[in-house]
Order: C-alpha cells, then structure tokens, then sequence
C-alpha cells in the first residue's frame, strides 16, 4: 500500500462541460500539466493491481465498470458510469500504451504498463460527475456519476 505523497495536479472540474458532450473524447484534460511519468502507484485509498481479474464476482454493494483504451482512446466500456453514494467502485482499465489514470474528485491515480490492467477500487463517498482520464492521451475515458 503506497502511502507517497501526491503534489495536487489538475483539480479542475469539467463536469459540467462534459456533461453536455457525452461524447467529447476529445475534451481537454487537465489543462497544460505534463503527463509525468513516475511510479505513482496507488493514491488515498486507491487499491491498484497491475494483472487482470479473472474474477468478475463482484460483492452486493460493488459496481465493477470495465474499459478498454487502444492508442489514448477508450473502444470498449461507457462514457457514462452511475453509481450510489456508498457503494464500493471498482473501475478495471487495459490499455495497450502506458497511462495514468485518474479519478477527479477523488483524486485518485493508478499507473497502466502497456498491454496491462490495473484495478482502482474505491468507495464512492462523495455525491457528483466526477471525469476519469487518461492523462498521457488527455482524455476522458468515462464520467462517473455518483447518485447522494
Ligand atoms: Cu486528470
């Protein structure tokens, strides 16, 4: 369990923006911050895991959402996630080129190898539209909605 500390990086909100363009992959992420490389393996309460879960078993309380990324672009998951406040979210992404993804709102990151999987487990406490990116691509592989 990585306990580093992480310097704040794009806390900005776009859910409003994004709401109205489901489908705006294109959306800018987090403004002119460079995608830093760096082992930022699992923030806050983030559990990552950089192998596959064959597992699909979900516990009652857990909405497990899978995507797939090829070349910075999302081919196989929702644009829109929903969910309840308290619920535990399990957010499963593979992508073919080395990424960081985040979870804004909660703030969380978890890195991807290339040709790799990781888990973000977390539970959905805080009530909004939150953007999840990938921060080497700059864009947003889904919006989670978290239903208070
Ligand atoms: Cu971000």
């Amino acid at each position: 369990m990585s306990s580093s500390v992480l310097a704040p990086r794009c806390r900005s909100a776009f859910a409003a923006a994004a709401a109205a363009s489901a489908l705006s992959l294109l959306l800018a992420g987090c403004g002119d911050e460079p995608a830093a490389p760096g082992p930022y393996g699992g923030a806050r309460d983030a559990t990552a895991t950089a192998s596959p879960l064959e597992n699909e078993d979900a516990a009652p309380g857990t909405d497990h959402f899978s995507f797939v990324a090829e070349d910075g672009r999302r081919v196989d998951g929702d644009a829109r996630i929903t969910t309840q406040a308290g619920r535990t979210v399990i957010l499963e992404v593979t992508s073919n080129t080395p990424e960081e993804l985040h979870v804004h709102g909660y703030d969380l990151y978890a890195d991807i190898e290339p040709g790799g999987t990781v888990q973000l487990e977390f539970v959905a406490d805080l009530p909004g539209i939150f953007e999840v990116e990938l921060h080497h691509a700059h864009v947003v592989l889904t919006q989670l909605r978290v239903d208070g």
